[in-house]
């Protein structure tokens, strides 16, 4: 149950079917994307003339490696490396590497792709880019970690530099694996370029807010689409699934605005807690002592754990999946309707199915797609790459003031974008075109290459 792709633009879908088989969840980004455009160049003819879309959905370069490096048992271990750079119009490469056994090209291509338009959104001069690899940290020691970063690097450095792709964090990776990449990174190379990566520790060129950003802005979003409806987050019981970087700082942001977080979750299963989540618990659960969320109730005996349930059945007026792509099929999106649920922001990047986006928006709730709700992140990167280029560092308060109003203007103009394409209140439509609008018009100055 997917809507239709314009006409003219369903051989070019074809195309990229073709051209890139097996590549599933690549598929189904570009096809959110393409449904969005036909109105796009009844506006703009000259995209089509000069085959934006074509170039588009064809990343400028991709990058495979082998990742070799040796266990704690002293045993050989092969991963596979990538670097996906999708598009450099609006600026160097950006955007994250992702340590998880399920990454191959299919996913990375998908990241890759969306971030192109969720960093232009951002209105700040980084083009798209997405790494990772098929590597899992689960169960692996500080020492393993740190060689397996430090092979992943001695291959990596050689695509990467403040000018022209810039790698951050994402799944499995964060301040400790970016602290080890950067530094093999000023090993190989000689050269201390605060610029090269972000989301570093605070001692060494990091940014006050990174490591909040994604989780903050992702709210602050959902706050603007509450305030279009004359509502806010006071006293809503939300629901947030994951329990990683993107879902606490989702949860602190929330439980600031007067609003209660009563789930989290893992791959394991998810956490209810009536009386609200304690964050400081998962904070030390997670961030220091990286345990599993069932252990949560162990602390708090009231809670409950449910070991591979459905999170998304417990009720809520407010939903962020901040975990992983298609974590919420058409019959969840349902429950959720069902139950309640007034708005939707995502954290994640695709954790809607195309089944469940079309009943968020039959339903007419507040859907925030992740392009535009969880690039908090990557714009607070941008600002740490700000602050490296000037050799300055600024404080939490006016770090989070910038950010809060980079995701007031992303929500204005993919309302606005809306508005104009004849569709009010599709933020899926208004994301999409209004990012891609910025980077066309980049590419079209630019000429054909
Ligand atoms: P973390 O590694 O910190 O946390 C990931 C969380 O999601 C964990 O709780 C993990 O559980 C769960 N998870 C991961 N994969 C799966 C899976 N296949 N099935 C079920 N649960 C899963 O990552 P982040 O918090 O950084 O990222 C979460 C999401 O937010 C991702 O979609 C990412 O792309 C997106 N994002 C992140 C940004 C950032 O700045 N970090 C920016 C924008 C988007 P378990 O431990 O069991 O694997
Ligand atoms: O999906 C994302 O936007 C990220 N993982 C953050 C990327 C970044 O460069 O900060």
């Amino acid at each position: 149950m997917t809507s239709a792709i314009d006409e003219k633009i369903e051989p070019l879908f074809q195309e990229v079917l073709n051209r890139n088989p097996g590549e599933t969840e690549f598929h189904q980004a570009v096809r959110e994307v393409l449904e969005s455009l036909g109105p796009v160049l009844v506006k703009y003819p000259e995209f089509a003339h000069h085959k934006i879309i074509e170039r588009i959905c064809e990343p400028e370069r991709q990058i495979i490696f082998r990742v070799p490096w040796i266990d704690d048992k002293g045993q050989v271990q092969i991963n596979r490396g990538f670097r996906v750079e999708f598009n450099s119009s609006l600026g160097p490469y950006k955007g994250g590497l992702r340590f998880h056994p399920s990454v191959y090209l299919g996913i990375i291509k998908f990241l890759g792709f969306e971030q192109i338009f969720k960093n232009a959104l951002t209105g700040l001069p980084i083009g798209g880019g997405k790494g990772g690899s098929d590597f899992d940290p689960k169960g692996r020691s500080d020492a393993e970690i740190m060689r397996f970063c430090q092979s992943f690097m001695t291959e990596l450095y050689r695509h990467i530099g403040e000018h022209t792709d810039v790698p951050a964090g994402d799944i499995g990776v964060g301040g400790r694996e970016i602290g080890y990449l950067f530094g093999q990174y000023k090993r190989i190379t000689n050269r201390w370029e605060a610029g090269v990566l972000t989301g570093k520790g605070l001692t060494w060129g990091g940014s006050l807010v990174r490591t909040e950003a994604t989780g903050y802005g992702a709210v602050f979003f959902v706050d603007e689409m509450l305030k279009v409806r004359k509502d806010s987050f006071d006293g809503k019981i939300c629901s947030v699934s994951g329990s990683g970087n993107v879902a606490i700082y989702t949860t602190e942001k929330i439980h600031q605005l007067g609003g209660k977080v009563v789930t989290l979750s893992d791959s394991g299963g998810y956490i209810y807690d009536e009386k609200g989540v304690d964050l400081d618990l998962v904070k030390q659960l997670k961030e220091i002592e990286r345990r599993r969320i069932s252990e949560y109730v162990k602390y708090h005996k009231d809670a409950k754990y449910v070991a591979g349930g459905n999170i998304w059945e417990i009720p809520c007026q407010v939903a962020m999946p901040s975990a992983t792509q298609n974590e919420i099929n058409g019959a969840d999106a349902k429950l959720l309707v069902d139950n309640g649920c007034i708005a939707v922001g995502e954290g994640a990047n695709m954790p809607t199915t195309p089944e469940g986006v079309r009943v968020f928006l039959d339903a007419g709730i507040a859907y925030g797609p992740g392009k535009a709700a969880n690039a908090g992140g990557v714009a607070t990167s941008a600002l740490e790459m700000q602050q490296n280029a000037t050799r300055d560092s600024w404080s939490f308060e006016y770090t989070e003031e910038r950010l809060k109003k980079i995701m007031k203007n992303i929500h204005q103009s993919c309302y606005e974008t809306a508005e104009e394409f004849g569709t009010p209140g599709n933020y899926v439509i208004g994301a999409n075109c209004a990012g891609f609008i910025r980077v066309a018009k980049a590419m079209l100055a630019m000429g054909v290459i």
